[in-house]
């Protein structure tokens, strides 16, 4: 079998480039046009490709080397048969052949062209055959692995020594940009906790409200900073789909009416919650998606096996959101007493840390406020949360005429990078169907 050794092609002018990565290791299968090492001038960063298709049998770069138009890359053993594998060799017109002996082996280099500025295009494009590319964000190397980011983000986090998986990537699918790792340097040498993600989106500026009117200014709790913290957080990592539907929960107001007394007699109260919750626990337990969280930089899901659900509680110092554990153990009184005793607490700031962690999902209650829908934001790392409205008596079709029924808005909005649409609605259909009959809350 024939050996090439691949050269590094015309670099868009640039006198000598930086190895920063290499992306074979000897023995490799390389097809043509994959990527061999990832250069860096002071305009661009390049992905250099194979432009012949083989194994590969010697390397002859090393991160941190400079190299010229010219320098030996790799030897590659071609593959196929003798004397028509090499996809240079086949299309002379397109490609700078430029051969040379290089001891045993045949030397091609890639076509010369005007290197992209790094970054840019989709990391999937297709590259155009053998030319240096911009080199695409990578998850690998640099000792960053598992990270999306691109070469001269991975340089730039080197040289300051910062680890990327420390950093939260803003861009598409994640991808820290030089924008997050400068965020997070600020950060680091402020002292502050490192900015949320979307560090790099444009601020909005302040304006003199003064000048339009009198104004107060007032400081803000540290609850209600913590929760727009948690919020914009969510809101920036999480890609939230809602998904909206009605149950008809006018058979579980009649059994709660009934229970009217009887909750007066236990000294509690029953409202919507418990059943909610309840029916919560059920769809959980049928859709573990719905009980998993996002771990290893995306790579895993972590699926629990307890039910804790929290429930937000609209407080006068702000939203804070209790854990009810174990919901799917407990009865429908047990829930309604914890309800009432962390709504409680909640609101007299008497809750502990602990009573504030370790749910799988989040329900937000704003039925006694009223609206007839919200979209919840996702409390994450949990990737689900219902959103539940005021009920509202509504005529509904029954196939002969309009019956009045008791119709409860539910808006389900999850994370999309762990739940797609068919797993929403199979959650909310089911919900909906236990609210709509709770004698399913028993099976
Ligand atoms: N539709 C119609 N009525 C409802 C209802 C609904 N969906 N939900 C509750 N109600 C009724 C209750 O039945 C009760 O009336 P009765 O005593 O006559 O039965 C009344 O509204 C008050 O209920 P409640 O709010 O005291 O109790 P709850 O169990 O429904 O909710 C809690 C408890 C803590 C969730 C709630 O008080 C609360 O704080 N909700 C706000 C949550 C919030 O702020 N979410 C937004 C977060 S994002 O900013």
């Amino acid at each position: 079998m024939a050996k090439q050794q691949v050269t590094v092609p015309d670099i868009g002018g640039a006198e000598a480039a930086e190895v920063i990565e290499v992306l074979v290791a000897v023995g490799d299968e390389v097809a043509v046009d994959q990527g061999l090492i990832v250069l860096e001038s002071d305009k661009a960063s390049m992905e250099i490709p194979t432009t012949v298709a083989g194994t590969v049998v010697e390397l002859l770069v090393a991160e941190g080397q400079q190299l010229a138009e010219g320098a030996p890359v790799v030897v590659i053993e071609v593959a196929g048969e003798p004397g028509q594998s090499a996809a240079a060799e086949e299309a002379p017109a397109e490609a700078d052949t430029g051969v040379a002996e290089a001891g045993a082996a045949e030397s091609v280099s890639a076509t010369a062209a005007e290197p992209a500025p790094p970054e840019s295009g989709p990391a999937v494009e297709t590259p155009a055959a053998a030319t240096p590319q911009a080199a695409p964000p990578t998850a690998s190397g640099g000792g960053s692995g598992g990270v999306y980011a691109g070469p001269a983000v991975r340089k730039l986090a080197r040289e300051f020594g910062v680890a990327l998986q420390q950093v939260s990537g803003s861009g598409p699918r994640g991808r820290v940009l030089k924008e997050d790792l400068q965020q997070f340097v600020k950060s680091a040498l402020s002292g502050k906790p490192a900015a949320s993600a979307g560090a790099g989106i444009p601020s909005i500026p302040d304006v003199d409200f003064a000048r339009f009117g009198p104004v107060e200014v007032t400081e803000r709790s540290k609850l209600d900073k913590l929760t727009a913290a948690n919020m914009q957080r969510s809101w920036l990592n999480v890609p939230h789909v809602t998904q909206f539907d009605e149950a008809d929960i006018s058979a579980l107001e009649e059994f709660r009416a009934g229970l009217k007394s009887e909750a007066e007699q236990r000294g509690t109260r029953l409202t919507p919650m418990p059943f909610i919750l309840k029916a919560c626990a059920v769809a959980l337990r049928d859709n573990p998606k719905f009980r998993s969280s996002l771990a290893a930089q995306g790579e895993q899901l972590v699926f629990k096996d307890y039910i804790h659900i929290g429930m937000a509680v609209d407080t006068p110092a702000g939203l804070v959101v209790p854990v009810l554990r174990d919901v799917d153990k407990k009865t429908i009184w047990e829930l309604a007493e914890e309800v009432l005793v962390l709504a409680a607490k909640a609101r007299d700031r008497k809750l502990s840390p602990g009573e504030m962690q370790g749910g799988c999902f989040t329900i937000s209650s704003l039925g006694n406020i009223g609206g007839n829908g919200f979209t919840p934001i996702v409390n994450a790392p949990e990737v689900g949360i219902l959103g539940v409205s005021r009920a509202a008596i509504k005529p509904v079709w029954d196939g002969q005429g309009f019956a009045p029924r008791t119709l409860l808005p539910l808006a389900l909005s999850y994370d999309h990078r762990v739940i797609n649409g068919g797993d929403g609605g199979r959650f909310l259909s089911r919900l909906v169907a236990l609210l709509g009959d709770i004698r399913q809350l028993l099976m």
